[in-house]
C-alpha cells in the first residue's frame, strides 16, 4: 500500500514527465538534465520501469560520436531556460549528435544507476537485456574520460566548467574565478524570475558560466584545445566518485554479461582512479577528499558535501572511512551539539557557507542519498539512519523542494524548503529510500 509520502513523490514524477523523459522542474529546468535523469530513473524502477528505461534511452539518444554524454538534452522547445541550445550551439562540433544538446557534461552516474535499476526490476532478466542493450554506450562514455579529460594519466578526470560539477555554485569556485577575468556579457538570465535571487548565483558568477561557454565554442569544443587553455581545470571529488562508482557497476555487470575487454579496461582506469584519489585528492589536516586545480597545480582546502562521496565509490580503506564519519555525529557538519540536520552541501563552520544558497551551504537529496547509500556500505548504520532521518523529515515538513535550509533552529519557525518546488530528484531518491529494502 501506498503512503501518503510515496503517492506524492509518485505525483511529482507523473507530473514532470514528458513523454519519454523526466524534466527536473516545470519551468526552472524545462528540458532532460544528465545526472538528475539518473536519480529519477531510480525513481521511476520503483514505479514504472518502462519510464525508467525511457528516461535512459533518450539521455543517451544525445550522446556524442566521441562518447561525451552532455549535461543538457533539448528534446523539447522551451523559454523558460537561459542558456538555452542558441548559447551552447554544439552544431559547430563535428562530434555532436543530431538532437540539440550542451556541449559540457555532468557527473557520470549512469553505470550504478544501470546496477539500481537491475536490483529494483521484478523480471530481472528484462532488465539484463536493457542493460545489455545500452552497455556499451555508457561502456564509451567511460573511455571518453579517461581517453580525453586526464592529460597526466592519473586516473582521474577533469571538470572544465562549474555546471559539470554539478554544484554549480561552491565557493569553491571562487577561487578558481580569481585567477582570471571576463567581459561583461549581457546576461538572460530566467532563473531569478523563478527563484529568489538571493538564493541563486550571482549575475558576477553568471559572467564566469557564460565566458567558459564562450572560449569552448571558439574552440569547437574541442577537448585537446580546452586541455591546454581552459582556465577552469579541476579534479574533483565528487564527479570522480561517480564516475569510480559507476566503474564498479559496470565490472559488476560486465561480468554477467560476459563483456570481458571492457571489463579489463575499466578495472585497469579504476585501480589507477582510487588509487590516485586516495594519494592525490585526500587532505589529511582537513580529513576529507578535496579538490585539486590542474590549471594552477594547487588543491583546495575546503570541505563541502561532495568531500563525502568516495565512500559511496568504495575508496577509503575502512579506517580513512571511520575519520571521515567524525564529520557527522558531534562534528563539523552536525555542529558540536547536533545543531543542523545533515548534511549541508559546504562545511557549516567556514565563513563561505551560506545556508540559504544554492551550493554554498544548504541540504541537497541527491548528496544525501550518495552519503547515506556510502554509509551504509561501510556499515555505518547509526549515521546512515541519522542521515535518511534527516532527509525523510526535511521533504515530509516542506515537500519535494529543490534544496532545505540544514540550521535545526532556523527549520523551527520556517515554513518552505528553498529554490524549486515539486523537484524531480528530490521526489525519485524519497521512493528509493521509502521503499527500497536492500538498505536499512
Ligand atoms: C542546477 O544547474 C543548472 C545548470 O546545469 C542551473 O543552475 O541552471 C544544478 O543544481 C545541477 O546540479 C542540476 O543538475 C540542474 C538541474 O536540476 O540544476
Amino acid at each position: 500500500m501506498m503512503t501518503t509520502l510515496l503517492k506524492s513523490a509518485a505525483s511529482v514524477l507523473e507530473k514532470n514527465w514528458k513523454n519519454g523523459f523526466t524534466i527536473p522542474c516545470e519551468g526552472l529546468y524545462p528540458f532532460q538534465w544528465n545526472w538528475d535523469s539518473g536519480f529519477i530513473a531510480i525513481g521511476w524502477a520503483h514505479l514504472n520501469i518502462e519510464n525508467a528505461k525511457a528516461e535512459i534511452r533518450s539521455l543517451l539518444k544525445g550522446q556524442w560520436k566521441n562518447g561525451f554524454l552532455p549535461h543538457i538534452a533539448f528534446h523539447n522547445e522551451a523559454t523558460s531556460y537561459y542558456p538555452g541550445p542558441e548559447v551552447h550551439a554544439t552544431h559547430i562540433s563535428s562530434n555532436s549528435p543530431s538532437i540539440k544538446t550542451s556541449g559540457i557534461t555532468q557527473p557520470p552516474v549512469l553505470g550504478f544507476v544501470l546496477e539500481e535499476l537491475l536490483h529494483i526490476a521484478n523480471d530481472k532478466e528484462d532488465a539484463l537485456a536493457f542493460i545489455k542493450s545500452v552497455y556499451k554506450q555508457v561502456f564509451l562514455n567511460h573511455h571518453y574520460f579517461y581517453t580525453s579529460r586526464d592529460p597526466k594519466g592519473e586516473g582521474l578526470v577533469y571538470i572544465c566548467h562549474n555546471w559539470e560539477a554539478g554544484t554549480d555554485n561552491t565557493p569553491v569556485w571562487d577561487f578558481v574565478w580569481d585567477t582570471f577575468d571576463v567581459p561583461n556579457y549581457k546576461l538572460q538570465r530566467k532563473d531569478t524570475t523563478h527563484i529568489d535571487a538571493s538564493h541563486r548565483p550571482t549575475n558576477r558568477e553568471y559572467q564566469y558560466y557564460i565566458h567558459l561557454i564562450e572560449l569552448f565554442k571558439e574552440w569547437k569544443y574541442d577537448d585537446r584545445m580546452i586541455a591546454q587553455n581552459s582556465p577552469f581545470l579541476i579534479q574533483d571529488p565528487l564527479f570522480n566518485s561517480m564516475l569510480i562508482a559507476s566503474n564498479n557497476a559496470l565490472i559488476r555487470m560486465g561480468e554477467l554479461l560476459g563483456f570481458h575487454p571492457q571489463v579489463e579496461k575499466l578495472k585497469g582506469w579504476n585501480e589507477m582512479a582510487k588509487k590516485n584519489m586516495n594519494e592525490k585528492l585526500f587532505d589529511s589536516n582537513l580529513n576529507a577528499y578535496v579538490y585539486y586545480d590542474l590549471r594552477n597545480e594547487r588543491s583546495y582546502h575546503h570541505i563541502s558535501s561532495s568531500s563525502f562521496a568516495p565512500l559511496f565509490a568504495g575508496v577509503p580503506s575502512s579506517e580513512r572511512a571511520k575519520s571521515l564519519v567524525g564529520h557527522f555525529q558531534e562534528g563539523r557538519f552536525s555542529g558540536v551539539k547536533n545543531e543542523n540536520f545533515l548534511c549541508a552541501s559546504f562545511d557549516p563552520t567556514s565563513s563561505l557557507f551560506n545556508s540559504k544558497k544554492y551550493w554554498r551551504g544548504p541540504i541537497w537529496i541527491n548528496l544525501n542519498w550518495i552519503i547515506y547509500r556510502g554509509l551504509s556500505q561501510y556499515g555505518f548504520t547509526k549515521e546512515a539512519s541519522l542521515i535518511k532521518n534527516d532527509t525523510l523529515y526535511l521533504i515530509e515538513k516542506y515537500g519535494f523542494y529543490e534544496y532545505f535550509e540544514p540550521s535545526k533552529k532556523i527549520n523551527e519557525t520556517a515554513d518552505k524548503g528553498y529554490g524549486g518546488n515539486n523537484f524531480s530528484w528530490s521526489a525519485a531518491l524519497t521512493i528509493d529510500l521509502l521503499i527500497n529494502n536492500k538498505y536499512k
